[in-house]
Order: structure tokens, then sequence, then C-alpha cells
């Protein structure tokens, strides 16, 4: 299989943390591909229409993308148990989608601050995607870290992709103030193989 990556997006980060976490880095060759809007990556196209990454490319199916679909057929791939049924699946799912949204709006940000020239720039636009980022980690502070803290998890992986991300490009605004058993948990988890593996290139 061959992965269109970034070494510094966030979603594919989610996918590579599976990958190692799921033992399958083996089967999957990697081509480092970078677009954005405003350039759209080369041929990714012909891959994923919408020319983003992850996708996934297998001999023996379509191309997959998003990261949520990637990271669903890797973990049934691997029966590794990430995505779990029953009440637990919900959660998961749901936690997998929080902590995609924060990294939504993380991604905004740095395209406001980085593709959109200066004069152009909405201070509100990037004030309203923090407040959904600031909200988002008092509500994984308040009510999930007994869900974080359990096994692991697409959703926990999810989370701890977005919280890195947020601190690659948006340290400054200070997510952890407020939220320190979110920042304990995201402590412990970014010591993780996985993680310490796919920090992204400063
Ligand atoms: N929802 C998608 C988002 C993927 C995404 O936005 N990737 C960024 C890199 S971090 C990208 O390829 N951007 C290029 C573009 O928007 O044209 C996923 O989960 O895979």
């Amino acid at each position: 299989m061959k992965l269109f990556y970034s070494p510094t997006s966030p979603y594919v980060r989610k996918v590579m943390v599976i990958l190692h976490e799921t033992d399958q880095l083996q089967d999957v060759s990697l081509e480092e591909t970078s677009g954005t809007p405003l350039a759209p990556a080369t041929g990714l196209a012909a891959k994923n229409p919408l020319t983003k990454v992850p996708a996934l490319e297998r001999p023996d199916g379509c191309t997959l993308y998003d990261s949520r679909v990637i990271c669903r057929f890797l973990d049934a791939r691997a029966d590794a148990g990430l995505y779990p049924s029953g009440a637990r699946g919900w959660e998961t799912q749901t936690l997998e989608a929080t902590g995609d949204g924060i990294t939504d709006a993380a991604l905004l940000m740095t395209y406001e601050s980085r593709l959109r020239p200066e004069a152009q720039q909405m201070e509100a636009f990037v004030d309203g995607q923090w407040a959904k980022i600031e909200n988002a980690c008092a509500a994984l502070n308040a009510r999930w870290i007994s869900h974080l803290s359990g096994p692991l998890d697409a959703g926990q992986i999810a989370v701890a992709c977005a919280l890195a991300y947020v601190d690659f490009r948006h340290d400054a605004r200070g997510w952890r103030k407020g939220n320190d058993a979110l920042a304990n948990w995201y402590a412990s988890f970014a010591e993780r193989d996985s993680m310490t593996a796919t920090v992204p290139p400063a």
C-alpha cells in the first residue's frame, strides 16, 4: 500500500500512529505529497479528488481517504480493536470527532495566517476558531479524562495528534491553562513510542 503523506500533517499523524501501534508500518510505502488550497499537490487529484493528505492507495481496492476512513480500515485490517463496539464505541467516535474538530479549527487558523495576505486576514474568524478549541479542551478536561485514560483507542489518538498540532502551530495561545487533567493525560500519552516516532520536523 502507498500512503500519500506530509510529515507535518496532524491528520497523517493519526494514520502513522495507528500504523506504529498496530505493527503495519512495513506494509506501507510513504510518498511525500504536500499542498494547500492555493497550491494543490500535483498528481494527488487522481488519487483523492479533494487533493488532501492522507490518502491510502491499495493494490486491491480503491484509494481510501480521509484520515478517519484510513484509520478505521487499518484497525480492521489488524483486528486491533481501536474502534470498540457497544457504548464505548460511540464514545470513541465522538472523541475522534472532537480531536479532528480541534485539528480542523487549528488548521484554519494556520491557513488564515500563512495563506491569506495580511491585509485580508480576519481576527474575528481566527478568534472564533480558537474559541472552538478552548471549548473542546474544556469539555475534554471536564468530562473525558476517564475515557482518555482507558484502553488505547482511535479517539485518544485523534485527540493527542490534535493537541500536538495546536502545540506545533499555536503554542503561544496556551491550551493547557485551566486544563490540568488534560495536560497531564497528554504529557503521558505523548511519551508513547508511536507519538515520539511521529513528531513533525521543526
Ligand atoms: N478531513 C480530512 C482533512 C485532511 C486535510 O485537510 N489535510 C491537509 C493537510 S493537514 C491537506 O491536505 N490540505 C490541502 C488542501 O486543503 O488543499 C482528513 O481527516 O483526512
